[in-house]
């Protein structure tokens, strides 16, 4: 089975739980994480530890791209919880297997299993009929720092609400109160594929017409949510945090 996992941001715990409550067999399975595995809870180390021993794949999430940029010294360090990852040996070889992640991952589908596109926050709407020409371009790049400061790969491990020609706000709330002209991306999407996501804590898990939420706010309090692509199913952990953690 091929399964996606919403943000982990540190939630090794939960994680591990989540992967016990799937019964997931990396001799089997397949694992994308949809990016965000790290910052803000308490573990990233043992998240990012556990992922690299199930063999887990993924798309790069903005706090991917905050840790390698923060750590190359390339942005200002701010609040996080990355010094334990940054302190460990094998925190630059756990780094650099974010580095090679790509933004956009597609996964066919096939009889009666829906086509996936895997991406951290969403897609601009200007890319819905050339999603493969896009993917080979965010993802083809040489990954280093000037790449992940590229405009697609800060859209599409960022957007919330857009403008059709491709706009982005800030705001970060329930998307019914997203501000005009600025609309939700999921509802400007008319692609025929599935787009599979995260980091819209906020939301959490929905399912839209051709979209499917999964950051479900474990770090905040909420759930770890996994999505399998042949049986269309959801299964959920729930948080073991106190919900104290939103800022
Ligand atoms: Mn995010």
């Amino acid at each position: 089975m091929r399964w996606y996992i919403g943000d982990i941001q540190g939630c090794a715990r939960e994680f591990d739980r989540l992967l016990v409550e799937i019964r997931y067999d990396p001799a089997r399975d397949e694992l994308w994480c949809l990016g965000d595995l790290i910052n803000r809870g308490p573990d990233s180390l043992a998240t990012l530890r556990l992922w690299r021993d199930v063999g887990g794949r993924g798309v790069l999430g903005n706090h991917e791209v905050y840790a390698l940029l923060a750590r190359a010294g390339v942005w200002p360090r701010k609040r996080d919880t990355l010094q334990a990852l940054y302190d460990a040996h094998d925190g630059d070889e756990l780094l650099t297997r974010l580095r090679g992640l790509p933004v956009l991952a597609h996964q066919p589908g096939g009889e009666g299993v829906d086509d996936v596109w895997a991406v951290h926050a969403g897609l601009d709407p200007r890319w819905h009929d050339q999603l493969p020409e896009v993917a080979a371009r965010v993802n083809g790049g040489a990954h280093d720092d000037a790449w992940l400061e590229h405009p697609d790969v800060s859209f599409a491990t960022r957007v919330r609400c857009c403008t059709p020609d491709g706009e982005r706000s800030r705001f970060d709330r329930a998307p019914e109160d997203c501000p005009a002209p600025f609309r939700p991306w999921d509802e400007l999407y008319r692609g025929d594929a599935l787009v599979v996501h995260g980091h819209w804590a906020w939301r959490g898990h929905y399912r839209g017409r051709r979209t499917l939420g999964l950051d479900s706010a474990c770090v905040y309090g909420g759930s770890l949510s996994a999505w399998c692509q042949e049986e269309d199913r959801v299964v959920q952990v729930p948080s073991l945090a106190a919900r104290s953690r939103r800022e």
